[in-house]
């Protein structure tokens, strides 16, 4: 390969690598220092555009009651974006429908469900939702994902 070329595509790879850097999407999470699950949704996420930063924390219930996640629709790790509480396994899809909702001050996926994102456990799943906390502090679905 003669220079020029592999110059041009060396800073096309370049550009096209920094592009990416700055359209990741920051999100803080927070989560216990043992929670294995949470690292495996950390993943989930950086592998699907978000630039995560990690918090370890030391009282879990004191963050959620901090960030207004109700307690029925609790989970294991809570994340914040745009000001809103991402409530345990949700899909990234959801994190980013999330950011255009603006009647909604979080969302979650109660409990830990199977076979949601860093809940993967040999192919066995449990059908579950998302449900959306709106300003008024009514609870709406807004995602179904069935057992698979
Ligand atoms: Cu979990």
């Amino acid at each position: 390969m003669n220079t020029p070329l592999r110059l041009t595509l060396l800073s096309a790879l370049l550009t096209s690598s920094l592009a990416q850097a700055a359209d990741l999407i920051p999100i803080d999470v927070h989560r216990d220092a043992n929670c294995g699950c949470c690292k495996k949704w950390i993943s989930h996420l950086q592998s699907n555009g978000f630039m995560v930063n990690d918090h370890v924390e030391v009282d879990m219930s004191a963050v959620k009651q901090r960030l207004g996640v109700a307690p029925r629709l609790g989970s294991c790790h809570t994340a914040v974006i745009d000001g809103k509480f991402v409530e345990g396994h949700v899909p990234a899809e959801q994190v980013l429908a999330l950011r255009k909702r603006d009647d909604l001050v979080g969302i979650a996926a109660p409990g830990m469900p199977m076979g949601s994102p860093g809940m993967e456990m040999d192919g066995m799943s449990d059908a579950y939702q998302v449900i959306g906390l709106t300003r008024d502090g009514k609870d709406v679905v807004v995602a179904d994902y069935p057992a698979h």
